[in-house]
């Protein structure tokens, strides 16, 4: 507690980026730590001091505690800032900051203990009166066990991995003659995964949205909520596109959920930032699924409709200040965040590590490119291949999907591959503009929304074709006639025009 002066930011890309940014606006010092494949990194360029923890396997660097409790020492910082992933959820870390007397900026280990385990967190969250995903408890000792229970409530069902999140040891089993080869598959994937085989059943919901309520405390008992986020676009349990408000709530479902939210939250003691989140089926009813005790990719869509820095409110609420609000503010508007990828959609989304030749981002109002790279910049391939977030805000939904298109349709990225015509087809997808898309969405609209991403051919028949209309339509409007225009003929020429800036 009390002012801090420097910050270590144990992470890399744009959320180290993303910290450093505050820290700088709130005057507080920054420590970079970085591996041998990130000496160039954008993040170490923009901190204060950097120092190198390791080889390039994360493993081996950025997940060493030892290696970043000495360089927090070395450097004099008072605190770390874990961003996502790493060592973010890592509550034997929290523990290891307390004790060498650093401040570790998120929860107490204690409030990742009792959500880390998801058989844990069910119970706990049955004991705050949560409802979660209709299921068992406790992880089941024999197969024989397992099956009787899944008989009792009734096919199809879940079998879940209870040491893992992330869809890792996950398997639906449609029918009990089924059941045998998926509890074993279940089981190894989750030893694999998790080092803990331990499985658990829930009842299987059919097509549920992934809505998610961003929560925050302070240490002077305010615990609130900041609304929801729709989280259904995702691709083999990776969020591809995040929005706010959630096109399927009503008021009256989101001051349910986030009271729900804030009670998973005080049960736990919870203390700055954190996600809960829910399945919700197509009744509309709403079950806990997790709690993730850390800052989130998508929180910048939370903060383009509540007008809060949630980076400084995590800073400060380590430095035991007071909340600014003790209410969940009413959204302001709609945002909308897409994250950029260096993978490639026609190749099963391989990665598409390399050196970036050119690039031209988005700009414009309303509009804000969380990037961790540069012209220039070499893509390693030792860390996730997410190599930006775009997220626009609009007053309405229809506004932020038409300035995100907008802003997608203004990148140039030459050297690598990246996803950004695949993310503008899923925005221009008639499921997706309709708002209620739910977990299956992308799965689903796999082979349409991979077609569009691929550039378009343009033959070199149809560029003379395009060409022919445009100059004929051109010359009658010289001549004040009115030109017959046609569909065809307009989409023809916007194809070639957009095959141009891009440079193709
Ligand atoms: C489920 C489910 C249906 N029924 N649980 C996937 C990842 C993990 N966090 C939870 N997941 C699911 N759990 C029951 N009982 C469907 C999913 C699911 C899913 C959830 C959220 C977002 C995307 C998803 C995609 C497929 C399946």
């Amino acid at each position: 507690m009390g002012k801090i002066r420097k910050i270590l930011i144990a992470n890399r890309g744009e959320i180290a980026v993303r910290v450093i940014r505050t820290c700088r606006e709130l005057g507080i010092a920054t420590v970079a730590v970085y591996s041998e494949a990130d000496r160039s990194a954008p993040h170490v360029r923009m901190a204060d001091q950097a120092f190198c923890v390791g080889p390039p396997p994360s493993r081996e660097s950025y997940l060493v505690q030892e290696r970043i409790l000495e360089v927090a020492r070395r450097s004099g910082a008072d605190a770390i800032h874990p961003g996502y992933g790493f060592l973010s959820e890592n509550a034997s870390f929290v523990r290891a900051c307390e004790q060498a007397g650093i401040t570790f900026i998120g929860p107490p280990a204690s409030a990742m203990d009792s959500m880390g385990e998801k058989t844990r967190a069910r119970q706990n969250m049955i004991k705050a009166g949560v409802p979660v995903v209709p299921g068992s408890t406790e992880p089941f000792a024999t197969s024989e066990e397992a099956r009787d229970y899944a008989v009792k409530i009734g096919f199809p069902i879940m079998l879940k991995a209870a040491g893992g999140g992330g869809g890792k040891g996950m398997r639906r089993v449609e029918r009990l003659e089924d059941f045998d080869s998926a509890w074993r598959g279940a089981k190894s994937e989750a030893l694999n995964a998790f080092g803990n085989d331990a499985v658990y059943i829930e009842k299987y919901l059919e097509k549920p949205h992934h809505v998610e309520i961003q929560v925050f405390a302070d240490t002077h008992g305010t615990t609130l909520h900041l609304n929801e986020r729709e989280c259904s676009a995702q691709r083999r349990h990776q969020k591809v596109v995040e929005e706010t408000p959630s096109p399927i709530l009503t008021p009256e479902l989101r001051a349910k959920m986030g009271e729900v939210a804030v009670q998973a939250a005080r049960a736990v003691n919870y203390v700055g930032a954190g996600t809960v989140e829910f399945l919700v089926d197509v009744h509309r009813n709403f079950y806990f699924l997790e709690m993730n005790t850390r800052l989130q990719v998508e929180h910048p869509v939370t903060e383009w409709v509540t007008g809060l820095d949630l980076v400084a409110w995590q800073i400060k609420v380590a430095e035991g200040e007071k909340l600014p609000l003790t209410q969940a503010p009413v959204p302001n508007g709609h945002a909308i965040e897409v994250r950029v990828y260096a993978e490639d959609p026609a190749r099963n989304f391989m990665p598409s590590p390399g050196r970036i030749t050119t690039l031209r981002v988005p700009g414009g109002p309303n509009l804000r490119d969380d990037s961790g790279v540069f012209t220039g910049y070499t893509v390693p391939n030792f860390y996730d291949p997410m190599i930006s977030k775009l997220s626009v805000w609009g007053p309405t939904r229809e506004e932020a999907i038409a300035r995100a298109k907008r802003a997608l349709d203004e990148y140039v990225v030459k050297g690598i591959t990246t996803n950004v015509r695949y993310l503008h087809a899923i925005l221009s997808h008639a499921e997706f503009v309709g708002g209620d898309y739910d977990t299956s969405f992308l799965t689903r609209g796999h082979e349409a929304l991979v077609a569009q991403a691929e550039d378009p051919q343009v033959s070199e028949a149809a560029l003379l074709a395009s060409v022919v209309y445009a100059y004929q339509r051109d010359q009658k409007r010289l001549r004040g006639q009115p030109a017959d225009t046609t569909a065809a003929g307009e989409a023809g020429i916007s194809t070639w025009r957009r095959a141009l800036r891009h440079g193709h």
